[in-house]
């Protein structure tokens, strides 16, 4: 096995804006991020993911930037950015950093220039279209609801974006955009000391040949423009162009964020053989609480299609690419209030067997502010109350314009789905605003920090904080968790989440209650003879013939002679 720093790191992911604030003006900053350093050093993650930091007017919360090469001033100075990367360094913390690379802000003097006519430097760094019979070249929707093209009349042509109209998609077909990010890439490796990037839907830079309408849903809504951009013809051209211009020169994590790719296309991306990326994002386990209308749609969670769909990706990258694994990060609702309980007696129980469940498995574990310690969403009352563009453009599409939901209905898919669950401020203490802030948070703190903080479990051996201590902790200690090979067992049983991990004659058995119900062990886990003196870690204090509400536990073992 080719070993990686990076594929025996646990990554800790920070949205700096909610992570922790210096200065009393209610926004999280950078030397928030440097108070905090010995917390995520205590827990053990070896690596941060820090999301946006760059100059950006915040459209999209920092993934919207206007400028590459200078920090944020909510978040503070580059000085501030320096001692960060000193501080963490010092720690044996790397850095990687949130490239955003498929658009730009409007307000980038790219764009800016851009938009001024068709005969200046810039005017093909972005994707210029005319009208087509009178309106936007396509019917595309971007991905968060209204037209994927927007009308500049400086320029006289619209302008292609994915996301908000104040996020146009730059335009990689051309030589003079690919340098210049490619500069940017290598100036905060060789000038900063940065350890790596994820990358910001990747797998949707390389746009078709061709634009062209595609077909209207049942309920009015128009096609989404990233099924048309996702894995594009040219986007390995361009990400091994990158990697030889850029990721070849330095030991870098990289991981693509890939939504809309499955395995054989994480394959291209990441196969140890292909010179483009280290690990990419997957949403396809995300998507298992959705129907064919997709994310705005409530689906109970059916854990047989978890259990083949996280297989897949165990079994199918196995040898030949490397995993990333993650329940939560900033775009994502809280994962013990969607797939777990958080009714007092089964909220740490089932936080802790849905980390044994991830963290045990082949990949890097990336751990989201705030989920180590168990923090639920947020019990919104009003799209007032919201800041995320994505909700409230998803609001205007399924409520306002395709009357697709009631008001209480999109409150309820929203509360349950929306980004902004992920976004209220992490809970250290019991202190006003729960110590992110002495000012008045940019979102709400969620009023279960009084029981749920950092300051009431660091020091508590049963808390949750101190059991994803123990799961860095075992990663360290046992190989077989980093290298060993993945088989799912009992695939079609509803509560139960069971798979093994093999490596140089040992076993885990990793067992995984999902549901609130006392289950007997099934044959062919009984088989393989779990002993409680082979226990490496369990969430329950004893060990028991059954497996109980939410438990979790798993068994280090010999693995079997022939191999079953
Ligand atoms: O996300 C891309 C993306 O598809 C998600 O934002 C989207 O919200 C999806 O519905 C998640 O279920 C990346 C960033 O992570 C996100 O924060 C940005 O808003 C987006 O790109 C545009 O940069
Ligand atoms: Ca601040």
């Amino acid at each position: 096995m080719d070993r990686k720093w990076w594929k025996e790191a646990v990554v800790y992911e920070i949205y700096p804006r909610s992570f922790m604030d210096s200065n009393g003006d209610g926004i999280g900053d950078l030397k928030g991020v440097t108070s905090r350093l010995d917390y995520i050093k205590d827990l053990g993650a070896d690596c941060i993911w820090l999301c946006p930091v760059y100059s950006s007017p915040n459209v999209d919360n920092g993934y919207d930037i206007a400028d590459y090469r200078q920090i944020m001033a909510d978040f503070g100075t580059m000085a501030d950015f320096d001692e960060l990367i000193g501080q963490a360094h010092a720690r044996g913390i790397r850095i990687v950093m949130d490239l955003v690379v498929n658009h730009s802000s409007d307000q980038h003097v790219w764009f800016q220039e851009s938009r001024k006519g068709r005969d200046n430097p810039y005017s093909d760094y972005y994707i210029w279209r005319d009208p087509v019979d009178g309106h936007e070249p396509t019917n595309w929707m971007c991905c968060f609801g209204g037209p994927a093209w927007t009308w500049d009349a400086q320029r006289g042509q619209y302008y292609f974006h994915e996301f908000a109209a104040a996020q146009p998609d730059l335009n990689w077909e051309n030589p003079k955009v690919r340098e210049e990010v490619y500069d940017m890439m290598n100036w905060w490796c060789s000038e900063k000391g940065v350890d790596g990037f994820r990358m910001d839907v990747i797998t949707l830079i390389s746009k078709p040949e061709t634009f062209e309408d595609g077909p209207v849903s049942a309920e009015g809504l128009r096609p989404d423009a990233g099924q048309y951009t996702c894995n594009g013809p040219k986007i390995h051209d361009y990400l091994r162009e990158m990697h030889r211009e850029v990721l070849s020169r330095y030991d870098l994590l990289t991981v693509g964020e890939a939504s809309g790719s499955g395995v054989e296309d994480a394959l291209l991306y990441t196969g140890f053989d292909r010179g483009e990326l280290g690990m990419c994002f997957t949403f396809e386990h995300m998507d298992c609480d959705a129907d064919e209308h997709g994310k705005w749609t409530m689906k109970p969670l059916y854990l047989p299609n978890l259990k083949r769909v996280m297989s897949r990706w165990e079994t199918g990258l196995e040898g030949r690419g490397w995993n990333s694994l993650y329940w939560d990060n900033h775009d994502q609702p809280r994962i013990v209030s969607r797939w777990g309980n958080t009714a007092p007696q089964w909220w740490a129980l089932s936080a802790k067997m849905l980390a044994t469940c991830l963290h045990m498995m082949q990949g890097t574990p990336y751990i989201y502010q705030g989920e180590e310690i168990g923090m639920v969403s947020f019990n919104w009352q009003s799209l007032q109350e919201m800041n995320d563009v994505e909700e409230h453009a998803a609001w205007e599409t399924y409520v306002d314009q395709a009357h697709i939901y009631t008001e209480e209905e999109m409150l309820a898919i929203i509360s349950r789905k929306g980004r902004d669950n992920a976004r209220t401020p992490m809970q250290w203490d019991t202190s006003p605003q729960a110590g992110f802030t002495t000012g008045t948070p940019w979102l709400p703190v969620n009023p279960s920090y009084k029981t749920i903080n950092a300051a009431a479990q660091i020091h508590d051996p049963d808390s949750i904080y101190s059991y994803y201590k123990q799961l860095i902790a075992l990663r360290k200690a046992h190989e077989i968790i980093i290298y060993g090979d993945y088989r799912l067992l009992e695939p079609e049983d509803e509560d139960l989440f069971i798979y093994t991990r093999r490596y140089e004659g040992q076993q885990l058995l990793v067992i995984c209650n999902f549901s609130d119900r006392t289950r007997t062990l099934p044959d062919s886990v009984r088989a393989l003879g779990p002993a409680p003196e082979q226990i490496l870690i369990s969430n329950y204090r004893e060990a028991a013939e059954e497996i109980r509400p939410y438990e979790a536990v798993v068994y280090k073992q010999a693995a079997p002679a022939d191999g079953r």
